[in-house]
């Protein structure tokens, strides 16, 4: 059979794969080396009493006759959907219209069959790597436009140049930048989008880290539901990145150009493709939306929060130009002139701290690094200790 030749157009390797390659590789040379990660956006505490014991209670029940379940619905459980349009969205949602998953990338990647081979697909750049990768295997790179957000015009997108486009895939906070849009830049969005009727793929993977009243749902603005489809994840806010939940809303209110409901399309192909996310994680997510697991998701945001902070002053003291850090558990550092990939070999090298090359989330992205803030407490300041040591 012949290969799908949009596999040539991606890079060989996934970014984090590529990393963790380099990371092999670099360990075989320096069995000894004590590696830091401030790569990967991964969490690191355990997970916490309430929401741990959510998961317990139902494994252990499946070990009994009564407690037993097989196949839920591929939807996921109602009270879960209906805990996270009461808890997380105010009931600006319906339990209805929520996908329970098993994680935000996994639906990435379903939401591309959705949209189908003739879509082009707007993206803003630098971003989070799994929409450009997954939109260039199911369509090519032809149909794809990048839309700049640099610091030069304040991490927000031209527009204009995403007037061909069909779908618009926006994360906020940002991924990798940290950049947070206020709600008059997501109602400028929405205005657009309901203007041109295109469909926004809005990602709030790292909404519980904002500080303040910045939006945390594209549904805060009015008449969203009518453009826009949003992710969401248990990834970042309850450490569930092994254990495996996220969700996505398409509301009934989310038509095609032809009138039908996309939402209909979205429970045919998840029905068709997809058999739920376990009900071990689900019963975790329950836990984590009732009022002792949402307090404990606050303390270990905050915990990330305050690391990502540390990191923050330590760049700024070594005289960086840095971004985010705020709203997202990032850093965007500006290179003084290097490449990106060459800051990482270099930092590898000298302080034996990994980072994740900007150039990694797109061309915008090159000339710059981003910092992790997901770390045990002792090893971020470890890293810093050697961030200072090495700029010396
Ligand atoms: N959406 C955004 C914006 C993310 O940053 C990530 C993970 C996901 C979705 C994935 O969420 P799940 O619910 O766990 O599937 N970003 C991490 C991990 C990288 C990866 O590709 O998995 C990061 O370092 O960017």
């Amino acid at each position: 059979m012949r290969r799908n030749t949009h596999f040539s157009q991606v890079a060989s390797r996934y970014l984090f794969q590529e990393i963790r390659e380099r990371k092999r590789d670099f360990l075989q040379q320096y069995p000894h080396a004590e590696l830091i990660s401030l790569s990967i956006g991964d969490t690191t505490e355990p997970i916490t009493p309430h929401i741990c014991q959510g998961l317990t209670s139902i494994s252990s029940s499946l070990g009994s006759e009564a407690g037993y379940m097989g196949y839920g619905p591929e939807q996921g459980i109602l009270e879960l959907r209906q805990a996270i349009a009461t808890t997380l969205y105010h009931d600006r949602v319906d339990a209805d219209d929520v996908f329970v998953s098993d994680g935000a990338k996994c639906d990435i990647g379903r939401l591309q069959t959705l949209f189908g081979p003739e879509t082009s697909v707007a993206l803003q750049d630098p971003a989070y790597p799994a929409y450009l990768d997954t939109s260039i295997i199911h369509r090519g790179r032809d149909s794809i436009i990048l839309l700049p957000c640099t610091p030069e015009n304040h991490f927000f997108p031209d527009l204009a140049l995403a007037e061909k486009a069909d779908v618009l895939f926006l994360c906020s906070p940002n991924n990798p930048t940290g950049a947070l849009f206020s709600h008059e830049q997501l109602a400028t969005i929405v205005q657009f989008a309901k203007d041109r009727k295109k469909i926004i793929v809005f990602d709030t993977a790292y909404s519980l880290y904002i500080q303040g009243d910045g939006p945390r749902s594209i549904y805060e603005i009015a008449g969203a539901k009518e453009v826009a489809i949003e992710i969401g994840s248990f990834s970042k806010i309850a450490g569930f990145s092994g254990v495996r939940l996220g969700w996505t809303v398409v509301p009934k209110e989310l038509h095609y150009h032809s009138g039908e409901p996309v939402r209909a399309d979205w429970m045919r192909l998840i029905t068709t493709f997809y058999n739920g996310s376990s009900i071990i994680s689900q019963h975790g997510g329950i836990a984590a939306l009732q009022p002792a697991g949402m307090s404990e998701m606050r303390e270990l945001v905050s915990f990330y929060l305050e690391s990502t902070g540390l990191l923050l002053e330590a760049f700024k003291q070594l005289g960086y130009e840095v971004y985010g850090g705020i709203h997202a558990p990032y850093l965007w550092v500006r290179l003084q002139g290097k490449s990106s990939w060459d800051a990482f070999d270099e930092l590898l090298r000298t302080a034996h701290v990994l980072t994740t090359p900007g150039i990694g989330f797109g061309e915008s992205g090159d000339g710059f690094l981003r910092i992790s803030g997901f770390g045990k407490r002792a090893t971020i300041l470890e890293a810093i200790g050697r961030l200072h040591r090495y700029r010396q």
